[in-house]
């Protein structure tokens, strides 16, 4: 009897050991993994915005390679055809809008860059108001009928920064860069909700989406109420000029 009674006690005990250990089992399994996920979405994550780093440096290229060629920057994407889009007007071509998405095909691109959404094609934003009349006006690096109908003395030069071109700051304000003629950006993670809705984004994130001239770069954020994950790159005027007068053409 008692060996039979020693038998169930044991059976019990095995058997409550087992459960509490499968338990603390899944719970570390749990942990493990959760922090695996987490690990392969941060890895994946950092290699998207590499890779959108990278599509980002391409495009600019593309377009230093479109301007020696064309002799003038083209114009925003209005329509998602990957073709620039333009307006004829009385005193020249102008540009559709300002603000656009990136003419890839026109550039000779890949349709789709990081994150599955166009990254967006900022540039001066006078070129819906104002036509080239002698390369006194920014405008004039879109000037489309007359290659280049801009010179070293288009604004921005000293002492006119040229009405329209675009500036960048940090989140505090200072100053990155101005004078700049073209910008490409990617909106990041978050591209579909900011395209969506722009003024529900962050403050910096609602920079970069409003369709003005000012726009926001900063280290990433990742707190849900300041979210910022945008990268930016653009083409100073200045730079423009230099390459083209390199090669001979200003
Ligand atoms: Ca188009
Ligand atoms: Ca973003
Ligand atoms: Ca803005
Ligand atoms: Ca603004």
């Amino acid at each position: 009897m008692a060996r039979k009674s020693d038998c169930r006690l044991s059976v019990r005990v095995d058997a409550g050991f087992t459960l509490v250990e499968i338990a603390m089992v899944m719970v570390i399994i749990s942990i493990v993994f959760a922090g695996a996920l987490a690990g392969f979405r941060g890895f994946r994550d950092s290699a998207i915005y590499s890779q959108t780093d990278n599509y980002l440096k391409e495009s600019q290229i593309s377009l230093f390679s479109f301007a020696l060629s064309q002799g003038y920057l083209p114009c925003p994407d209005t329509n998602n055809d990957g073709e620039q889009n333009t307006e004829l007007l009385a005193g020249g071509d102008t540009c559709t809008a300002s603000s656009g998405t990136l003419p890839w095909r026109a550039l000779g691109l890949e349709p789709l860059p990081p994150w599955d959404v166009p990254v967006l094609y900022a540039i001066n934003t006078q070129v819906v108001a104002a036509t080239c009349s002698g390369a006194a006006e920014s405008v004039c690096f879109f000037e489309n009928e007359q290659a280049p109908a801009f010179d070293l003395k288009t604004p921005p030069v000293a002492g006119n920064d040229g009405n329209g071109n675009l500036t960048i700051t940090d989140s505090s304000g200072a100053v990155i860069a101005d004078n700049v003629v073209a910008l490409i950006a990617s909106a990041g993670k978050n591209a579909r909700q900011t395209a969506a809705d722009c003024a529900a984004a962050s403050a910096d994130e609602s920079e970069n989406c409003d369709g003005d001239a000012d726009f926001v770069m900063d280290t990433t954020r990742t707190n849900e109420a300041d979210f910022f994950d945008d990268q930016l790159i653009w083409i100073h005027a200045n730079t423009l000029k230099g390459q083209m007068r390199d090669a001979g053409i200003l």
